[in-house]
């Protein structure tokens, strides 16, 4: 059985659930709740030394960090693909999925906010405008990638979902925290729309997790 330890609203989470579904894969949910600081617990260090979400345990395999996760995946449980197989448009997924994963949610991650908060003494009002400000320019910068890869498919980098829209769709639910709206974005605002009507990512969506608050 694979176990994913993560958080429901956490977006690198949101990621490695939208490609366990997009798989067809049965996984159990092992709920690390950041916001009482579980993930700072020594018993959740060892397993995971960077003391983050999301995990995935599959046998004896143990993976952190949301990208190795999806790629463990696709190489464990190659169909359906969430990588098309000409390696330069595979590159150029890892190139657009890094981008929320290195660029965009590093800078919006709960232990960056609350630097913030203690030691700049920033107000809430101010840290929301921070996380609006970075996820802002990361999807005008993702906006310009569709048009080059994605324009008049239905998914980023063709027909069918993968990796990137995975990231895409778990950052727009981000988004939408941070009080941003993506109509200035029509590619990434006409793709996240079709990811939000296909039942992998329904299925994966942060309100549906067992550990979402206020699921009756
Ligand atoms: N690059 C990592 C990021 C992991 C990460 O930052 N996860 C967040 C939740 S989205 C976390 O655990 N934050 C805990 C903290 O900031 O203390 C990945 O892609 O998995």
């Amino acid at each position: 059985m694979i176990a994913l330890y993560g958080f429901f609203r956490s977006s690198s989470t949101h990621r490695c659930r939208i490609a366990l579904h997009l798989k067809g894969l049965d996984y159990e949910t092992k709920p690390v709740n950041l916001r009482a600081r579980d993930h700072e617990a020594e018993s959740f260090a060892q397993l995971n030394p960077q003391q983050s979400v999301p995990v995935l345990v599959d046998g004896d395999v143990v993976v952190a960090q949301s990208l190795a996760i999806v790629e463990w995946l696709e190489e464990r449980y190659p169909e359906p693909a969430l990588m098309p197989a000409d390696p330069g448009l595979r590159a150029a997924v890892r190139s657009a999925s890094q981008l929320f994963a290195c660029e965009i949610q590093p800078l919006h991650n709960l232990r960056v906010l609350n630097r913030l908060r203690s030691e700049l003494d920033a107000s809430e009002d101010q840290v929301r405008d921070w996380g609006r400000h970075w996820i802002r320019s990361g999807l005008s910068t993702y906006e310009r990638l569709i048009r080059k890869h994605g324009a008049n498919r239905e998914y980023s980098f063709g027909d069918t979902p993968g990796m990137a829209d995975a990231c895409l769709a778990a950052q727009l639910f981000a988004a939408q925290r941070f009080g941003l709206d993506v109509f200035d974005f029509p590619q990434v605002e006409r793709i996240g729309r079709n990811c939000a009507s296909h039942p992998a990512f329904q299925a994966a969506e942060p309100a549906r997790q067992p550990d979402a608050p206020d699921r009756s």
